[in-house]
């Protein structure tokens, strides 16, 4: 069995300090002694120094205790159910996926629609680090460190009409390089969507990567969406064509169980899933649960956007 590094080769060496890389004498006499164990422990130990090396980028809206969740975590426990329902089956099912070439396709309500290849599709847009929470709506958590653009810059770019109130994403669908959509678990292609002024919010992103690099298949490659404030499934993987329309998106959740997911699926702990708490949540590597914050931390940023709303019927 082939020993593989758990995180890339290509670190640069100018991003690693010296004390990140350094092991313990007994731990190279380890490695040197050529022991699979050792290799395999050593590598382990780099990985998770590495980890905190690579987690570049600004943070928002993170708690003093909001460390970045290490980048084996965030590439191999993963919601992807076009790669199977698993949390570790995106990892291995989606591996041999080929994410090139990819067209975007932006069209309904605005005055510049147009297919893009990829890398025209980013072209012109400000490329970002951010470090954002990140909360699921099955009460685990995370904090990632995402590579990606602003949503609003893209959606500025192809100039939504006056009569545009919604946005609405969609997912590739090609069952034969997606195995999950050959069963009905849910309704495919996968879509979402968000009001206008949701996504032209500036923490909307569209993320092109984690922790410095390109995304891994499994976290939605190449292009998938980040809306923090918004429980997991909001954040559409692997994103073909971007709607604007006058009307409220059908999203494939909202289809498959309606009264357990809204169309606005803002992170409430006051609002309890039906079948689940939404008070607290896992952070996953942590043994106790936290509180989880409405919101989930960036009510300073977002509540104006729901004012006079009732969030118990808008869930
Ligand atoms: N196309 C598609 N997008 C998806 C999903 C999915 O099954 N298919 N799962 C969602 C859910 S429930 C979550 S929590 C996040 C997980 O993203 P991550 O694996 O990068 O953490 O992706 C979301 N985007
Ligand atoms: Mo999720």
């Amino acid at each position: 069995m082939l020993i593989r590094p758990s995180v890339p080769r290509d670190l640069r060496s100018s991003e690693i300090t010296p004390e990140s890389l350094y092991l313990s004498r007994r731990e190279w006499l380890a490695a040197a002694g050529l022991t699979v164990g050792a290799i395999a422990g050593a590598s382990a130990l780099l990985a998770k120094r590495a980890d905190a090396q690579q987690a570049v980028g600004t943070p928002f809206g993170l708690q003093p205790d909001d460390k970045p969740t290490p980048w084996m975590d965030v590439t191999s426990y993963n919601n992807f159910y076009e790669f199977g329902t698993g949390k570790d089956d995106p990892a291995v099912e989606a591996k041999g996926f080929k994410p090139r070439p990819w067209t975007v396709k932006i069209d309904g309500l605005v005055k510049k629609p147009g297919d893009f290849a990829l890398d025209d599709f980013l072209k012109g847009s400000k490329v970002e680090d951010r470090i954002y929470r990140h909360r699921c709506v099955e009460a685990w958590s995370m904090v990632i460190p995402w590579r990606g653009i602003m949503l609003a810059d893209v959606l500025k770019r192809a100039e939504p009409a006056p009569s545009a109130k919604f946005v609405e994403f969609t997912t590739l669908y090609d069952p034969a390089r997606m195995p999950g959509q050959r069963s009905s678990v849910l309704r495919w292609p996968y879509t979402e969507g968000l009001r206008l002024d949701e996504a032209m919010h500036p923490l909307a992103l569209l993320a092109t990567g984690v922790y410095g690099r390109d995304l891994p298949n499994q976290n939605g490659a190449p292009l998938r969406l980040v809306v923090p404030w918004k429980y997991g499934f909001k954040g559409i993987k692997s994103i073909v064509h971007i709607r604007l329309t006058d009307r409220m998106p059908v999203t494939a959740w909202n289809t498959s169980a309606p009264d357990e997911y809204g169309f606005y699926c803002n992170v409430n702990p006051t609002v309890d899933h039906p079948r689940w708490s939404q008070a607290k949540e896992r952070r996953i590597g942590e043994f106790l649960r936290r509180p989880t914050l409405m919101f989930n931390g960036y009510a300073d940023q977002v509540a104006s956007l729901y004012a006079g709303m009732d969030l118990r019927k808008n869930y």
